[in-house]
């Protein structure tokens, strides 16, 4: 029997059939006591997403098939081992896929989209490859996903294909244009390209020290503008990994010596603790914000990148903390990121310390932050500060009126 046709029987068989059926639950998955038909609706999502990551490989396997047998010109860009390209490309996609149909925000699949047409333009792989291999996911999906998943997958699937079909505009430089900051943005990666760590470091340094430039500008309209575009560089075929690497090195430092440089307020005995979520190597946006918060005086428990929900219990315990501030960079750990929010919820103890969640998911779909538990979102690091003082503040009179 084919794997996915395993998956079928067993997903129908076993969660689809009568009284098997979920009750309604909170959005990510544990029972909630005040579950709303959104809820409940907010559960299937979550449930088609689990269905479609039970036996990725499988499903993208069922896919590439697919996709070969009914257009081999599809994939001819991929050359002599065009299946495994197309399997491990397939999988990717329906990651990618099942993050967005969790949270019912097919805003994050189109994201996904975009940047492949982008990704591919670099690379010489015509669009048709992109909107048959969504075709064959979505044959895939209709031949071994029961109909109750497909609702929640076949809408985001749909808005994913519409976009795959506008094709790709090239992207653009994140450093064009004549501002002071992008300038010095632009001779800061031109530095690190050309192996000179040291001169870029002096050009951020330098209008920190003279005062011509605030640190926290320097930091995220220069070294974080210069970020973005080697990402962007490295996604079209134009950088190496190694040149982005380099560069996130030189950043670090970068952002380390502006920070010592900075403007600090007095302590003001609040405490945050600032972490990347479970799987999610992306930090350096997350250390903007620590930054900015130890700047405003908030004592920082800066935990970095990768952090395992179940360990941070403990922090929260001891030394105990006024604020989570989590990131999350790649959509790809959205469900992590919600898991961890409802273990804090669900801990009595901490149910009510605010969580504050950042990173681009939560900029293409402005809504994320409250379907997935959390109590605030920010896009920059100085909105990061207002936003968690605010939250603070919330809870404190909150608790002082309850007394
Ligand atoms: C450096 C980098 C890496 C480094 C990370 C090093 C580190 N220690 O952080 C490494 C090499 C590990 C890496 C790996 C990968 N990366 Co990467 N990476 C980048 C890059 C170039 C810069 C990220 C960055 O620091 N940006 C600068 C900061 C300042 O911006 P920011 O993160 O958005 O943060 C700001 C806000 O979002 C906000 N914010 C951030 N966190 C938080 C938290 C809270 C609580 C709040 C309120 C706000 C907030 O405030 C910050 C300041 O303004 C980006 C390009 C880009 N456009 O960002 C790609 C990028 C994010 N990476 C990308 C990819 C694809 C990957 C990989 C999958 C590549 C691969 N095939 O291995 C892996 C994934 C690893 C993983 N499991 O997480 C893609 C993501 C595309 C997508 N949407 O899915 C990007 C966009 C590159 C691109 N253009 O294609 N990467």
């Amino acid at each position: 029997m084919h794997p996915a046709s395993f998956m079928r029987s067993k997903a129908s068989g076993m969660i689809f059939a009568g009284s098997a059926r979920p009750r309604p639950e909170s959005s990510f998955g544990l029972l909630h006591p005040l579950a709303t038909p959104d809820a409940e609706m907010n559960s299937r999502g979550r449930f088609a997403a689990e269905l479609l990551t039970s036996t990725p490989r499988a499903l993208a396997a069922a896919a590439a098939e697919r996709q070969i047998s009914a257009s081999e010109r599809s994939v001819e860009c991929f050359g002599a081992d065009a299946f495994t390209r197309v399997l491990d490309d397939t999988e990717l996609r329906l990651r990618y896929l099942a993050e967005a149909v969790a949270v019912e925000k097919p805003a994050l699949f189109e994201h996904h989209i975009r940047w492949a047409l982008e990704a591919h333009l670099g690379r010489e792989i015509p669009n048709s490859y992109l909107v048959a291999n969504l075709e064959a996911l979505e044959h895939a999906c209709r031949e071994h996903l029961p109909e109750e998943a497909l609702r929640c997958i076949e809408p985001v699937l749909r808005a994913g294909r519409a976009r795959a079909q506008e094709g790709a505009s090239p992207s653009c430089s994140a450093l064009s244009g004549a501002a002071a900051e992008t300038k010095l943005a632009r001779q800061f990666l031109v530095a690190v390209l050309e192996g000179d760590g040291e001169r870029a470091l002096e050009l951020v340094l330098a209008p920190a020290r003279a005062g011509t430039m605030s640190t926290s500008r320097l930091a995220e309209a220069v070294v974080g503008r210069a970020l973005e575009e080697i990402g962007r560089l490295w996604q079209v075929g134009d950088a190496s990994v190694a040149d982005e690497h380099l560069c996130s090195r030189v950043a670090e430092r970068a952002l380390a010596a502006l920070a010592a440089l900075g403007d600090r307020a007095p302590r003001n005995g609040l405490r945050v603790a600032t972490l990347s979520v479970g799987g999610e190597m992306h930090d350096i946006g997350l250390r903007l914000v620590a930054d900015a918060f130890a700047a405003a005086g908030w004592n920082v428990l800066h935990l970095g990148a990768n952090m395992p929900g179940e360990h941070l219990m403990q922090i929260l315990r001891d030394p105990g903390v006024d604020l989570l501030a989590v990131a999350t960079t790649i959509s790809l750990h959205l469900r992590n990121t919600a898991r961890l929010i409802e273990l804090v919820r669900l801990d009595e103890e901490f149910d009510s310390v605010p969580i504050l969640v950042g990173g681009a998911p939560f900029r293409i779909a402005p809504d994320l932050w409250r379907e997935i538990g959390a109590d605030g979102t920010a896009s920059t690091a100085a909105e990061a500060v207002t936003v968690g003082t605010r939250l603070v503040e919330e809870r404190r009179e909150r608790a002082a009126r309850s007394r």
